[in-house]
């Protein structure tokens, strides 16, 4: 029998299969994809800021060049994103724009700053660690583009993610000082991380339409739990502690659970008045208007290309 998009849409969902650009799909679930890719996207870009502060301050030459290769993999993931929300139709220019008018949203970890070399291991290590913790969820995502961007992000990430244990192994084993500066990085860097995952399931308004959809395959929650789970084995082996007096082991569900997280200072980033948002938002504004140049370089050149004559 003949069925209507919506049907084939609803079953397409349920099979576990992926939807594809051309595919017919509900608004509702268009704009959700292009709000969470493009906020994703930003989050990488943005997220160059921290490290890159640090190349010309890096400590050796092969941590400098790795460092380098690090924020410039960072862009990249941003140019996948970008590129998966525009087969949503969602243009480049409007995605930038909304992001450098303060409208759209990255994550509220990169407001945070990167006082010392340590921070560069910490932002490796559990940064990343969090961020690939969420995307192996995300590789499963019901997008197509969405999904298989995805993949090739979580394998470069997981290169970040030693680079970053890498440095605070070195440091943790080096001098009194260095051991001291990684438990300080860590110490700061660890609690922003785990809000990376989002506001608690009960405070997620997106969660149960994106669940259903499965856009999200593990709640913001769970995800935080499994972070958190696997953290434990790792600072033991840097021998560095773990900055929660209050975290417990739950006989029960044989799982890690967070001592209390500060959501009020989590809210205060998002409503923009973290530690860095405006220097962040301001930086990014300026790389964009200095990098105009390119720009009307590529389309000069590609109107050249058109006007052309065919050989
Ligand atoms: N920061 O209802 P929910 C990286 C917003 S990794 C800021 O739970 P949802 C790699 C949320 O957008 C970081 N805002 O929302 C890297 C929503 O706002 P809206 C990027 C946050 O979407 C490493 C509201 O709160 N990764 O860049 C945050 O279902 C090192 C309510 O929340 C991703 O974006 C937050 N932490 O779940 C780069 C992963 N959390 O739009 C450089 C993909 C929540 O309704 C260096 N995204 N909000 O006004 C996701 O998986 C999801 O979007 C969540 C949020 C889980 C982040």
């Amino acid at each position: 029998p003949p069925r209507d998009d919506q049907q084939v849409f609803d079953a397409l969902i349920e099979a576990d299969s992926r939807v594809e650009p051309r595919d017919w799909m509900p608004d509702a679930y268009r704009r959700t994809l292009v709000r969470q890719i493009s906020q994703h996207a930003h989050s990488e870009i943005i997220g160059m800021q921290p490290e890159a502060n640090w190349i010309t301050r890096a400590p050796s030459l092969k941590r400098k060049a790795i460092l380098i290769a690090k924020v410039q993999d960072e862009g990249g993931h941003g140019l996948y994103l970008y590129s998966a929300a525009q087969t949503l139709g969602a243009s480049r220019e409007d995605m930038l724009d909304q992001l450098h008018a303060g409208k759209a949203r990255y994550s509220s970890i990169f407001n945070y700053p990167a006082r010392t070399w340590a921070d560069m291991g910490a932002i490796g290590w559990l940064v990343d660690g969090a961020a690939i913790c969420n995307q192996v969820a995300l590789c499963r995502t019901s997008y197509g583009p969405y999904a298989r961007a995805m993949v090739r992000i979580c394998k470069e990430e997981s290169f970040h993610q030693r680079q970053g244990f890498e440095i605070l192994l070195a440091l943790s084993r080096g001098t009194e000082e260095q051991h001291q500066m990684a438990q300080d990085a860590v110490d700061r860097w660890y609690r922003p991380a785990l809000m990376m995952f989002g506001p608690p399931d009960a405070e997620s308004p997106n969660s149960r339409q994106s669940m259903a959809w499965k856009i999200k395959r593990v709640s913001n929650d769970e995800l935080r739990r499994r972070f958190v789970g696997m953290c434990v084995p790792q600072f033991e082996a840097l021998g560095l502690t773990m900055p929660d007096p209050e975290l417990r082991f739950d006989e029960e569900t044989g799982q890690w659970e967070p001592g209390p997280i500060d959501w009020d200072e989590f809210h205060e980033i998002l409503a923009g008045r973290g530690p860095l948002n405006a220097e962040r938002m301001r930086r990014r504004r300026a790389a964009h208007d200095e990098g105009a140049w390119v720009r009307d370089a590529a389309a000069a050149y590609a109107r050249k290309q058109t006007e052309r004559p065919a050989p």
